[in-house]
């Protein structure tokens, strides 16, 4: 009888206080509004102004035709690189006199989801969201589409294109929040070597993250992006990744890892230069980049507001230059420059590359005297310096 009394008294208080106004997810599409690019590489940008309240995104579905739209990349930003339906933005933002150039965002960028052509598709775990619009710094989402191919835009096809997302949103609260938590760093690469880039940061937060996804973005010369946890001196992978592979988000390696105070986050890239110049960390293809992403997600509506980790890089910064606590350099995993698939792992330094990629002709006729010298005693060392015969005698 009791019983029967308080699940009525219960029921018509949650009728009449708290019901929650059962909350119909919302599908927004972002998408290119038949856009026509006609230079190849061409990365164009769609912007949409949220509302004044909050929207939650819980999941992303492509809307994309991989034949034409090479990849995508989603933005927060607190104010877009222009205020037009489209204009041409992106990295290497090629000339294309369609459209305006501008950045991505103006101001506040932050990547929410990344896809790549026959890349599988994230969700988000269970209760995480995205808060986007309202009070958030997040004031507009815009949509960068790479076409890499343009043909069928040209005659005699004349075609457009409308790829881009839909995104699944809902107006209440949902109890976990995501975010992305950036690193990189700057530096340069010697001409002919494997180079490392590192960065590292002691996490002071006082939140405690739960990282789920990882997404690495370098040019052409990366080989292996890493990125670990380091907790009392113990290092635990959150994710490695070829970066030539498509650069969208996946799982993190290690599932149910945290982050919390105290911790140590650090990432390398290695890179492989097999050109004859020195390669700058910059915006153009022709310049490079080393940046690990870990998307994570936090219990209540609180989000990190320092989400960067950057260092100067090669050759002014590495880990050993951490100064913050203890790397444990010394129990450092040995597949942080394994390429996924790969039984060597890259070495940093020099000569290997140069040996094993060009002819040893052409790297002796570019060196000067002193350096043929340095060669020459170094291969006598290692009893090859048969190889040099005929060089280091007659070649000045
Ligand atoms: C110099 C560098 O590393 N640029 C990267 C990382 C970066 C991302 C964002 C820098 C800033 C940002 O607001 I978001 I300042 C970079 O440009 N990475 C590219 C995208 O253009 C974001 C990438 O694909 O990861
Ligand atoms: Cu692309
Ligand atoms: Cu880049």
């Amino acid at each position: 009888m009791a019983l029967v009394v308080i699940s009525l008294v219960l029921g018509l208080c949650v009728g009449a206080f708290s019901a929650p106004a059962p909350d119909t997810p919302k599908q927004i599409d972002l998408l290119m509004p038949h856009v026509q690019p006609k230079v190849p590489d061409t990365y164009l940008c769609h912007g949409m102004k949220l509302n004044s309240s909050a929207t939650y995104i819980t999941g992303f579905i492509p809307n994309a035709n991989m034949n034409i739209a090479h990849h995508m990349l989603l933005y927060g930003c607190t104010s877009p690189g222009m205020k037009k339906p489209v204009w041409n933005c992106g990295e290497m933002a090629s000339d294309s006199s369609m459209f305006d150039t501008a950045p991505t965002c103006a101001s506040g960028a932050k990547i929410l989801y990344a896809w790549a052509m026959d890349a599988p598709s994230l969700s988000l775990p269970k209760d995480v969201a995205f808060a986007v619009g309202g009070d958030t710094d997040i004031k507009y989402l815009v949509l960068q589409v790479h076409y890499k191919n343009v043909t069928t835009f040209l005659p005699p096809q004349n075609g457009n294109d409308t790829s881009g997302l839909n995104l699944i949103t809902q107006k209440n609260k949902l109890p976990r929040r995501a975010g992305v938590y950036l690193m990189g760093t700057g530096g340069r690469i010697k001409p002919k070597s494997t180079v490392f880039m590192e960065t590292a940061c002691k996490f002071d937060s006082n939140l405690e993250i739960h990282p789920f996804a990882f997404r690495t973005h370098t040019h052409t010369l990366g080989r292996v992006v890493s990125g670990y946890r380091i907790r009392d001196g113990k290092w635990t992978e959150i994710g490695r990744m070829n970066p030539q592979k498509p650069q969208m988000f996946y799982n993190v390696t290690t599932p149910n890892l945290t982050v919390k105070p105290g911790d140590i986050l650090a990432a390398r890239c290695t890179m492989l230069n097999d050109r004859d110049t020195t390669v700058n960390i910059g915006a153009t293809q022709n310049d490079e980049m080393c940046n690990f992403y870990i998307m994570y997600y936090v219990d209540g509506k609180t989000i990190m507001d320092d989400n960067y980790c950057f260092t100067s890089g090669p050759p002014n910064w590495s880990w050993e230059n951490f100064g913050q606590g203890d790397l444990a350099l010394e129990d450092m995993p040995d597949t942080v420059s394994l390429p996924p698939g790969s039984s060597e792992p890259l070495e940093e330094g020099k000569d290997d590359v140069a040996r094993d990629d060009e002819s040893l002709e052409s790297i002796l006729d570019n060196l000067q005297p002193r350096e043929l010298e340095e060669l020459y005693e170094e291969l006598a060392e290692e009893g090859k310096d048969n190889d040099l015969n005929g060089y280091y005698y007659g070649g000045y």
